[in-house]
């Protein structure tokens, strides 16, 4: 196991697209579960393989209090949305920022598990939120990205600051 560096806004790797896992095999599992210890030092409630510079489309979850609930999801696909909600999101790639984003409330999701199963879910609320996320991410694309252009530049701005008195 191993805690794994999280890239953090602007950083232009956070833009690739994730391809594809074509077969899971140990190095999947393993990248599975480094993901999981470092999403949960973090501590996050989702973690994107993107995130972790692997452009492999690869998310993990939990929203529990008690890291009770563990979910893997490999190659998602989001089958039905309904509804909209709103809700503060945070991203480990944008530490200190919370604002609200659109989304859908519901959604029904398809996706391989760590054993290569293909399962289905239904989601809503914030697991909902989160599964859109980290699908955006997997895409190149983050929550500030919905925000008004005054308020993603304040954000780069902070980031960049932050991360001057970090070198
Ligand atoms: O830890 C996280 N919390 C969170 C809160 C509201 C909406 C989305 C999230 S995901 C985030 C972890 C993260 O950055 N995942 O990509
Ligand atoms: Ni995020």
């Amino acid at each position: 196991m191993a805690i794994l560096n999280i890239l953090n806004y602007p950083d232009d790797r956070l833009r690739i697209q994730a391809k594809p896992v074509e077969e899971i095999d140990a190095g999947i599992v393993q990248l599975v579960d480094d993901m999981f210890e470092t999403m949960y030092k973090a501590p996050g409630v989702g973690l994107a393989a993107t995130q972790v510079n692997v452009h492999k489309r690869v998310i993990v979850i939990d929203i529990s209090e008690d890291k009770s609930r563990p979910l893997t999801l490999i190659n998602p696909e989001i089958l039905e949305k309904e509804g909209i909600q709103s809700i503060d999101e945070g991203c480990l790639s944008v530490p200190g920022i919370y604002e609200p984003v659109e989304r859908a409330q519901r959604i029904r999701v398809k996706a391989l598990n760590k054993q290569g199963e293909t399962f289905e879910m239904e989601a809503e609320e914030l697991l909902a939120v989160c599964i859109q996320h980290e699908m955006d991410h997997l895409q190149g694309k983050l929550f500030v990205d919905y925000l008004s252009q005054l308020k993603r530049h304040r954000i780069r701005k902070k980031m960049q600051k932050q991360q001057k008195m970090a070198m």
